[in-house]
């Protein structure tokens, strides 16, 4: 029944913050939720569930030519869908609301070196409020891998599913162990719907598909369908690689939550992801600096944790106040913001080199990035 998996004492709230969506103009992130449906972690966290699978990241380059680097990249990338979308519902019941970051929040964390694969190191920053958009950067140098992208998310609602279109997109650089030359894969982002909404447990599905491109030629096109379509299962996916004059190479098929196959769904196994993730190793907050999103959301996190909304909203509205005032103070200084670690570009050169030799040529021919500053790499914080 509707708002079956609503708290009695919320229902009221859940059904409000349902109207509401109807009035909602792209943008949920400052929208009011019921407690029951918020997480205590920031959006700058997000990047991590790229990486929570870092052997698959560090073996891109180990592969002996382009179409064996493009099956592992394709590999990678499915192995990071069930982190990125399906982890709040293991951990906490349902998708939740994510904190909505401040401009400047920056986020940091590291995979350990294991089995020599080499160590990873990710790199967050909110480089926009409003819109909210996240750029990060993870590298793998000894493995010779690196991957810089942002984020953002465009929202509508259709009466029973919020449907979130991604903006932004990621490159891909990988420096072939044989010695050959380095390659740079560009990813689109895939389109997900909200489901469940109308029950108070809601779950994301993956609609539509994205792409992967090389700049050795090689696409890999990724399909997704929830129940009913493929294989009657929800969370199912169908990728091809193909070469630039349009030839299928290899296909894959099956659920991007669980088990894959090679050609059709009785092909060897390609993927399983039900094994565990490595979630990515963070200083204690009692090490990081002001800026920092476990230590600059403590408090709020804390009293979402512990059932006390009264104070987490409290602690919430004197974090927006402080950022409200420093806007100000910027505009009547004219002094604007600045990144810490990225710098942004109106149009990144490796998306348009690589974006135009997609077949669909759906994706528009340029876009904005910010681009990862190298020598900022071992910076930890802002001064204040
Ligand atoms: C849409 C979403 C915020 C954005 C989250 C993104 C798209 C962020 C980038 C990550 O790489 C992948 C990712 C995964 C999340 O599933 C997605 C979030 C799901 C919900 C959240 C909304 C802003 C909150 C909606 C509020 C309710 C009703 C749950």
């Amino acid at each position: 029944a509707e708002g079956a998996d609503v708290p009695q004492e919320q229902k009221a709230g859940w059904a409000s913050f349902i109207k509401s969506l109807a009035q909602m103009t792209g943008d949920l992130s400052s929208m009011t939720a019921p407690p029951f449906i918020l997480s205590p972690t920031s959006l700058t966290e997000f990047p991590a569930y790229w990486c929570e699978h870092p052997a698959h990241f560090a073996q891109i380059s180990e592969g002996k030519d382009e179409k064996e680097r493009m099956e592992r990249v394709l590999r990678w990338f499915i192995s990071t869908l069930s982190a990125q979308y399906t982890t709040r519902n293991e951990k906490m019941g349902s998708e939740k609301k994510p904190l909505n970051p401040v401009l400047g929040e920056l986020f940091y964390g590291v995979w350990p070196d294991v089995d020599g694969r080499g160590e990873t190191r990710l790199i967050v920053e909110q480089v926009s409020h409003h819109p909210p958009i996240t750029a990060y950067y993870i590298e793998n140098k000894k493995a010779g891998v690196r991957l810089q992208g942002h984020s953002g998310q465009k929202t509508s609602f259709t009466g029973t599913a919020i449907n979130v279109k991604q903006s932004g997109h990621a490159i891909l650089t990988v420096q072939p162990r044989n010695g050959g030359k380095e390659e740079k894969y560009l990813i689109t982002l895939p389109k997900l719907r909200i489901e469940g909404i109308v029950w108070g447990s809601p779950y994301i599905e993956l609609t539509d598909t994205n792409a992967i491109q090389s700049s050795t030629g090689l696409t890999a096109q990724i399909d997704y369908k929830g129940k009913g379509y493929f294989t009657g299962k929800s969370h199912s996916f169908k990728a091809t690689i193909a070469t630039s004059a349009g030839k299928s190479v290899s296909s894959y098929e099956g659920q991007w939550v669980g088990k894959s196959h090679i050609g059709g769904s009785k092909g060897p196994i390609f993927l399983d992801t039900t094994g565990p993730k490595e979630e990515v190793s963070v200083r204690d907050v009692t090490e990081q600096t002001d800026w920092e999103s476990r230590k600059l959301w403590v408090n709020v996190a804390k009293g979402i944790r512990t059932g006390n909304y009264d104070a987490a909203g409290k602690e919430k509205t004197n974090i927006e106040n402080e950022q409200r005032q420093r806007r100000k103070d910027e505009a009547s200084s004219s002094r604007s913001w600045e990144h810490l670690h990225f710098t942004h570009v109106e149009s990144d050169s490796d998306y348009q080199v690589l974006s135009a030799l997609l077949h669909d040529k759906l994706t528009p021919p340029h876009e904005d990035a910010y681009v990862f500053k190298p020598e900022t790499m071992n910076v930890v914080g802002r001064p204040n």
